[in-house]
Parts: C-alpha cells; sequence; structure tokens
C-alpha cells in the first residue's frame, strides 16, 4: 500500500517546457487537472507533499521523473535533459526527509526515472533518448544490492515514446500494459500482458494504486479491458500533461 505521494503544481513557465509538437497547453486548464488529479491521489489514501510551482524548471510537474522510491531505499536521478538536470537538487531534500537510505546516478549516467518500471521485486529499466546506458547500469547495481532484480530494456529505435513507462505499465509483478511495439520484448515474455491498439497507446501510463488503476480519459477501449479483468478504473482528464509529452505517472511519486 502507498501512502504518500510527493507532487508539484505546473508552474507559470510550464508552456516552455519540454515538448514535441502537440500544440500549446493551457495553464489554467493544467492546474484544474492537476487539481483533480491530487484528489484522486487523496481519495485514494495518499497524504499528499505539496511542492510549491518552481518557475525556474518548466517540466518540474512530472516530478517521477527525478528520483525512483522503493521500500528499501531512494535513488535520486540524474535527468538527461540539461533543462532538468536543476530539479532534483530540488527534490533531494524533500526525498532525504523520508527516506534514510539516499543513492544517486552519477555523471557520465544519466536517468529519467520515468524510464524506470517496477513490477513486484523486479524493474525494467529504459535505455532511452533520456537514460544512457551508463545511467541505467548504474542503477542496475543499487538495485542489485538492495536486493531486486532488474532488466535493461532498449527503447532507443521507438520514436514514439519518450519514456520507458510511456509505453508500459505494471499492474501487478505478472501482468503489464504494452503498447503494440513492446509487445515482443524478450523480458516481458513470463508476463501477462494487456496489449493497447494503436489509438490507445497513450493510455499505457497508467498507475495502479491501493486497489484502483487510474487512467488517461478518452480511452474506452482500455478502460473496459481493465474493468473487464476486474480493476476498478478512475479517469483524469490529461490532455495539457499529454502536449509536454508527460504521462499520468510522471505527475506524482508514491510510497
Ligand atoms: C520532458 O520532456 O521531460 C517533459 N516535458 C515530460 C516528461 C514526462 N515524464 C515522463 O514521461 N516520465
Amino acid at each position: 500500500m502507498f501512502t504518500k505521494a510527493i507532487v508539484k503544481e505546473p508552474c507559470a513557465s510550464f508552456a516552455s517546457g519540454l515538448t514535441t509538437d502537440l500544440g500549446n497547453p493551457d495553464q489554467e486548464i493544467a492546474l484544474r487537472q492537476h487539481q483533480a488529479y491530487c484528489e484522486v491521489l487523496e481519495s485514494c489514501g495518499l497524504k499528499l507533499i505539496r511542492l510549491p510551482p518552481d518557475d525556474q524548471y518548466p517540466d518540474s510537474t512530472f516530478v517521477e521523473d527525478t528520483a525512483l522510491l522503493t521500500d528499501r531505499g531512494a535513488v535520486l536521478t540524474r535527468p538527461g535533459a540539461d533543462s532538468r538536470r536543476g530539479e532534483v537538487e530540488n527534490m533531494a531534500p524533500v526525498v532525504r526527509k523520508y527516506f534514510r537510505h539516499v543513492y544517486s546516478i552519477e555523471e557520465p549516467g544519466t536517468l529519467d526515472a520515468g524510464d524506470v518500471c517496477e513490477a513486484g521485486e523486479h524493474f525494467f529499466i529504459g535505455v532511452s533518448r533520456r537514460t544512457n546506458e551508463h545511467g541505467a547500469r548504474q542503477l542496475a547495481g543499487r538495485l542489485d544490492s538492495l536486493g531486486y532484480s532488474s532488466s535493461l530494456i532498449d527503447i532507443r529505435g521507438l520514436s514514439n515514446i519518450l519514456h520507458l513507462k510511456s509505453g508500459i505499465a505494471s499492474l501487478s509483478d505478472k501482468r503489464l500494459v504494452v503498447i503494440e511495439a513492446l509487445r515482443n520484448v524478450p523480458e516481458f515474455s513470463g508476463y501477462d500482458l494487456i496489449c493497447l491498439n494503436s489509438t490507445e497507446e497513450y493510455a499505457a501510463n497508467c498507475l495502479s494504486l491501493n486497489g484502483r488503476i487510474l487512467i488517461a480519459s478518452g480511452f474506452p477501449g482500455v478502460k473496459r479491458e481493465l474493468e473487464l479483468l476486474g480493476y476498478p478504473t478512475v479517469s483524469l482528464d490529461m490532455s495539457e500533461f499529454q502536449k509536454m509529452d508527460g504521462g499520468l505517472s510522471c505527475l506524482s511519486l508514491r510510497f
């Protein structure tokens, strides 16, 4: 069970964050969507640690990329985009307040925690445009020392996802939601896969939280499939975050 989540409201410079060309987000709507997201986290029983918006870092609302939080310790990341690296300095004291064991990804490694998918005691680590092999291997070593296993998944050939978790989510230690392009990854072969059709790929970044699954609204196929499997779902409008290439999970750090 998760009891807490760290969140950070989109700042005034949110629209100048990194993005491919999906249009300009509307600040007011983004704030409303963020508030609705926070309310759903609270309704799932989480106590929120709300950090103030930080204009210096337009992408800083995507807190998930700055740290990996596990039951056995936290790892502060070293984001692959220069413009995001300073976000970690601001997150570090918050993480240190709640975790006794805090580690870091060191140069020349880069790692965005949006590339890390936890499935029980196993972690999939994406090697992407943001996370380099050095960073992925550093994390794998750290996880190993904490008693977790991991595997590296190279997604550099996939142009349609920014991070590994843009295309995969774990619903349990045995079941994953994946986009079509990741369906045949050998490392996923032992898992029960829920494969999304190409029109619903954004919904792959869903979040299993204390017995419910939070999904982006507007993707009825995956919602229906999850409900048929017995998962209660909660839909959230993520349109303004999608415009900035952000998924649902990126807006919080749960622990
Ligand atoms: C970025 O490009 O870094 C942000 N605009 C979006 C980051 C989204 N984070 C994530 O998928 N884990």
